[in-house]
């Protein structure tokens, strides 16, 4: 938590919005504050033109430790379900749905719903030495906040109810090399690395960047003709744009293009 209270941290820095957890004593665990804010933030963020890429990380060792459950104990008992309705269903919803490229930059462990989190962004990338746990089972309870959805579609049902039952950490390179996270990194470059990619976004086509991340959440569900229609209905926007416009005379002239989300 800052001087003010805040446990979110609200960078905006060349179109890069840089959300930092900040509670690291409980390696950015969650409790409803932080909640509250990381959804106010996203929504904050996905309003505002000047915001064209978001990066998630943590402060200090961790990225989220999932819900603070010594908080969740001293608020006495609370209906878990009426808790992820609350709190978790609209953050990874707003989040997974986010009409801008999300980076998860994962700069240490991500546990339970933080693993659900770090899941739900666009990209991830991760130092070396970050861990990846399905904590839920060793408090009694089933993975929530969309980690059954998005481990079973990338792992398949078997390695993804090998992390989901046992409940045992897998380290950075095989969470790459499952396809769980894009990058992995040394943790003294993992700024760097993130920052690269994320210049390069905030420097991309907004609306076609908006229309791609539905069409690929939309096909996660759908046929092929679905998809191929898909596709033709959004190319159809893309192409009315200014930016594609521009682009094309861009490369007829050999000059970079200026997307400008028109
Ligand atoms: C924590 C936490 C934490 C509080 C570390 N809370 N303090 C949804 C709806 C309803 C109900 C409940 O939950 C959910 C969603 C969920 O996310 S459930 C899953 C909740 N998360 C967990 O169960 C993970 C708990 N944490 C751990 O297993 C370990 O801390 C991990 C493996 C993340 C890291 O282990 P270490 O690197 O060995 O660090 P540590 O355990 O020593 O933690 C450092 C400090 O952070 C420590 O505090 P202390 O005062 O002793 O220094 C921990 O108590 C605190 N902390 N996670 N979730």
């Amino acid at each position: 938590m800052d001087k003010n209270g805040q446990t979110v941290e609200y960078e905006l820095s060349e179109g890069v919005l840089t959300l930092t957890l900040n509670r690291p004593e409980t390696l950015n665990a969650f409790d409803d504050a932080m909640l509250t804010e990381l959804l106010a933030a996203l929504r904050k963020g996905a309003e505002d033109d000047a915001v064209r890429v978001v990066v998630l990380t943590g402060k200090g060792r961790g990225f989220c430790a999932g819900q603070d459950l010594k908080a969740y104990l001293a608020k006495g008992p609370v209906d878990a379900k009426e808790h992820l309705i609350t709190f978790y269903i609209p953050l990874i919803q707003t989040l997974a749905e986010f009409p801008k490229p999300t980076i998860a930059q994962i700069n240490g462990v991500a546990a339970g719903a933080g693993m659900s989190l770090a899941l739900a962004a666009d990209l991830k990338v991760a130092t070396r030495d970050a861990k990846f746990i399905q904590a839920f089972s060793r408090i009694g309870l089933v993975p929530d906040s969309g980690s059954t959805h998005f481990l079973t579609r990338t792992l398949g049902p078997a390695r993804a109810l090998e992390l989901m039952l046992l409940g045992e950490s897998i380290d950075a390179d095989t969470a790459c090399r499952w396809g769980l996270v894009n990058r992995v990194v040394d943790p003294p470059e993992l700024t760097d690395a993130v920052g690269a990619w994320a210049r390069k976004l905030a420097a991309g086509p907004p609306v076609a960047f908006a229309l791609t991340k539905a069409l690929v959440r939309r096909a996660a569900s759908a046929t092929l003709a679905e998809s191929l229609a898909d596709e033709a209905e959004s190319q159809g926007r893309a192409a009315r744009t200014e930016d594609h416009q521009d682009a094309l005379l861009a490369f007829a002239q050999k000059t970079v293009p200026v997307f400008k989300g028109r």
